[in-house]
């Protein structure tokens, strides 16, 4: 079967990270977002990926190139950003027989994926405790009888998780009209879908949307957490490298340094001397950790660094973000409560405790920095030696 991968979206609500990355291309693990997404589509069984791209389109396209682990990759592009089922229709021409449509910025249990593409018509769905800010399947016997966005009342537990598995009569289905968000929505394909033909739900055992940036945090906790330990960089006698740590070949790391896993080190990182890295922790290439600086369950972008006797917690820093000596991240609050953070103009809760800053690309720190929790720094922003930061900027 083909699988249809959306990347063609702006990502605005995970700004300012995908200022200039774009959503699908931020890391997780070793790999870029929709990477995983493609990885379950592939390991599930498709024959070909066609790739919706849109916004950045050029890094998607020259990351997978023509092929991606032995399978054909072929690409649709989605001039304007006009909704998912927009998207489905940019890929239209390259589809023939029943196809699959996955989000590329969710990450899915791949085993899943597989008995979605088998039970072909059929819709992934995840059982959470208050689906009422999903959309929500209902259900007739062992079929799927309908979907309702964000009911206050709903049917059933059953948050529909951005996977579909269409049968060849969908493809004339896929110009609906414009929703009240003004988008043209795949769930509308989905519902003509349901009328026509029996569709199976299929229960996803974990389930990720990431759509703001401490959903990157969780996805890099999640794909993080099934690496195997695997030492292949410059490690020195005196590290002490705890758990499932792996560090990539030209990767170093230098004296006095502990890592407790899971943590990644990447090729041409360098950690240390006297550096402890917490994690879920992912160093990507290039980046720093310089002497007597702690790291703990963040994300450091491509050549990131962040200097002597510095804290970093629970945060994401973007590529070539520099924090000077002696920054330090709070990530918790004195009264507990989750961490706020702020999405298009909005504050909204992280829903997490511990929550520290997100820096976009080419943010410089001043040294003994104080930055607080949930602050988000735009891409190029400064701050001055010794000084609080509380506010975005
Ligand atoms: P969304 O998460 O709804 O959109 P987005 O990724 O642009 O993020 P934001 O809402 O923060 O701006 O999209 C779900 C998936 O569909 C995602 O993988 C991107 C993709 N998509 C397209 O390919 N084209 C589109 O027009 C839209 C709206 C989304």
């Amino acid at each position: 079967m083909k699988a249809v991968v959306l990347a063609a979206g702006q990502g605005t609500r995970i700004r300012p990270l995908s200022h200039s990355v774009p959503k699908p291309m931020l890391p997780v693990a070793d790999r870029p977002l929709v990477a995983h997404t493609i990885d379950a589509a592939i390991d599930a069984g498709a024959d070909e990926i066609v790739l919706v791209i849109g916004y950045e389109a050029d890094t998607v396209h020259e990351y997978f190139g023509p092929e991606y682990r032995g399978v054909p990759v072929s690409y649709a592009v989605q001039t304007e950003q006009a909704g998912t089922a927009d998207a489905v229709n940019a890929a239209s021409e390259h589809l023939d027989g029943p196809f699959a449509v996955l989000n590329g910025d969710n990450l899915y249990d791949p085993a899943a994926i597989a008995q979605l593409f088998e039970q072909c018509p059929a819709v992934c769905a995840i059982e959470v405790d208050d689906p009422r800010n999903y959309g929500v399947l209902s259900t007739d016997g062992d079929s799927v009888s309908g979907i309702v966005e964000k009911p206050a009342d709903p049917p059933t537990n059953l948050a529909n998780a951005g996977a579909y598995a269409f049968p060849e009569a969908a493809r004339k289905w896929l110009e609906v009209p414009e929703s009240d968000r003004g988008e043209h929505e795949i769930t509308d394909v989905l519902a003509t879908v349901i009328d026509e033909f029996d569709v199976s739900p299929v229960t996803l055992s974990r389930w990720l949307d990431v759509g703001r940036p401490w959903e990157l945090l969780e996805a890099n906790e999640w794909k993080l957490s099934v690496l195997e330990r695997r030492i292949d960089g410059d490690v020195s006698d005196d590290a002490h490298l705890e758990g499932d740590v792996v560090v990539e070949p030209g990767a170093t790391i230098k004296p006095g340094v502990v890592i407790d896993g899971p943590a990644l080190i990447r090729s041409g990182a360098t950690v240390g001397p006297n550096a402890y890295v917490r994690g879920a922790t992912l160093i990507d290439e290039g980046a720093k950790v310089g002497h007597a600086a702690e790291v703990k369950n963040s994300v450091l972008s491509r050549d990131a660094s962040v200097s002597h006797l510095s804290y970093v917690g629970d945060s994401v820093l973007g590529r070539d973000v520099n924090l000077g000596a002696g920054t330090n991240v709070a990530n918790l609050r004195h009264d507990d409560a989750a961490i706020e953070f702020t999405v298009k103009g909005e504050r909204v809760s992280t829903g997490r405790r511990k929550f520290g800053i997100v820096a976009g690309d080419d943010v410089k720190t001043g040294i003994n920095s104080s930055l607080t929790p949930g602050l988000k720094l735009s891409p190029g922003a400064t701050t001055n030696p010794g000084e609080t930061v509380n506010r975005d900027r």
